[in-house]
């Protein structure tokens, strides 16, 4: 389109400052502009990233404590807000995080009216459906991270757990990017071969719990990350990341994210969750229609179920 390619990035903590860095290493922006409350970590932030401009594919980059630098973006990706403590859960953060949102989001839209909203920010399925609600754009245009995060982590564990490239694991996490998320058993497969097929054809016994087991790990990891040094930020820098390339290169990638569940897989609720979609430069292109069992529709409704509680309880 010739005209330049712009990335705010809300919030310069570490999970943003791990998103912003990879945005300028791996060039998916000519303008990123950062957003943070607090104006000297924010400018000591921006000093840093350009004092690397020899060694980084020319970036301009802005900053600026209220949201005047994010105007005429793209893609806007928002992380700010609080952080679960060692043990807390995501869905406890929502009170102090809306609160937040209603100052975030409507300057946001109101500076980049077309832009795709990338929402990372803890709870963030809840947190997506608040995004869309307040900046009032459609839902194509109104994303969370959601699963993509647990997806890479279940990937990288059965890949480890077999000796293989994470990269020919396709397995998928949906539902909350949480305790009720939903690992998709019966889809997974490695370098084309259906799993569940290839273990019995291997006589590889696995029990149920073998799979609840590995899924739990998924689940568990970020707690263990977070107690281990106090916060995630490299895997979730790199899941946004992707994400930011996928949409803003017209990648139409298929990504497990939070977006409108509503009518789907007998969803009745306006509720925000992980599916497998097709994403491009029109935010949401399509959701595929990855098969379920009857096990796992049943725990993705629940899923639906655990994230519409919390969002009742929200006035926005
Ligand atoms: C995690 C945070 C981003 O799962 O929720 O690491």
């Amino acid at each position: 389109s010739g005209r330049p390619t712009k990335i705010s990035v809300v919030g310069a903590g570490h999970v943003g400052m791990a998103i912003a860095q990879t945005i300028l290493t791996q060039d998916l922006a000519d303008v990123l502009a950062l957003v943070d409350a607090n104006p000297d970590k924010l400018r000591g932030e921006m000093l840093d990233l350009q004092h690397a401009a020899a060694f980084l594919p020319r970036t301009t980059i802005l900053s600026s404590v209220d949201f005047s630098s994010t105007a005429g973006s793209d893609l806007c990706i928002v992380t700010a807000g609080a952080r679960q403590i060692p043990g807390e859960s995501r869905l406890n953060l929502i009170h102090r995080n809306v609160e937040l949102f209603q100052k975030i989001i409507p300057a946001v839209a109101a500076k980049s009216p077309e832009c795709m909203l990338l929402i990372v920010s803890n709870p963030v399925d809840v947190l997506t459906f608040v995004a869309w609600k307040l900046s009032k754009f459609p839902p194509n245009r109104v994303i969370g991270s959601g699963t993509n995060l647990d997806s890479s982590r279940f990937r990288f564990l059965i890949a480890d757990h077999l000796q293989v490239n994470a990269q020919d694991v396709q397995a998928y996490i949906i539902g909350e990017h949480g305790d009720s998320s939903v690992a998709l058993w019966s889809s997974i497969s490695v370098g084309g071969v259906d799993l569940l097929s290839c273990l019995e054809k291997e006589e590889i016994n696995y029990e149920k719990e073998t799979l609840e087991k590995i899924h739990k790990a998924v689940v568990d990891s970020a707690y263990e990350v977070i107690n281990l040094k106090g916060y995630t930020s490299w895997a979730i820098g790199y899941s946004a990341a992707s994400l930011a390339r996928t949409l803003l290169r017209d990648q139409r990638r298929i990504h497990p994210v939070s977006v409108l569940a509503k009518g789907l897989h007998g969803i009745s609720g306006e509720v925000f969750l992980s599916l497998p979609v097709q994403l491009g430069r029109g935010g949401v292109l399509g959701v595929t229609n990855v098969h379920l069992t009857e096990e796992e529709a049943q725990r993705l409704r629940r899923s639906a179920e655990t994230v519409l509680e919390v969002q009742s309880q929200l006035e926005i």
